[in-house]
C-alpha cells in the first residue's frame, strides 16, 4: 500500500514535470509559418527585431519558396521541398510582405516590432 503511494507521488511529480516543461518549451519556441494546403499558416506573423522565423513545409508533395519580392530580393533558387525548412532572422522593424516563388497567390506578411 504504502508503495502504491509512492509509485503515485513519483507519477504525479514526473507528470509534472512534462507539464512544466511543456510550457517553457512554448515560451521559448520559436516563431513558425507552417506551410500547407497552400497556404503559409499563420499568413500574418509578429516578432521582435532580432527574432528568427522557421517556415516549415508541411506538404505531403507540393515545394514552395519564401520571397521577399517587395524588399527588391531575387527569387529564391531553392525551393523548400517536403519537410523542408527555411530560417531567416529580422534584425529591422517593419513590415516584409512575402510570397511563394512558384505560387503568387500564396502570400504573407511579417512585421517586426520593439
Ligand atoms: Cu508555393
Amino acid at each position: 500500500m504504502k508503495y502504491r503511494l509512492l509509485l503515485l507521488l513519483y507519477t504525479l511529480a514526473v507528470f509534472n514535470q512534462g507539464v512544466f516543461a511543456a510550457t517553457n518549451n512554448k515560451a521559448d519556441a520559436q516563431p513558425q509559418v507552417i506551410i500547407k494546403g497552400y497556404k503559409f499558416i499563420p499568413p500574418e506573423i509578429t516578432i521582435k527585431r532580432g527574432q528568427k522565423i522557421r517556415w516549415l513545409n508541411q506538404e505531403k508533395r507540393q515545394y514552395h519558396s519564401v520571397w521577399f519580392e517587395a524588399s527588391g530580393e531575387e527569387e529564391p533558387e531553392d525551393y523548400l521541398f517536403s519537410g523542408d525548412s527555411y530560417q531567416r532572422q529580422f534584425n529591422q522593424t517593419g513590415s516584409f510582405p512575402y510570397r511563394c516563388g512558384p505560387h503568387p497567390e500564396m502570400t504573407g506578411i511579417v512585421y517586426v516590432v520593439d
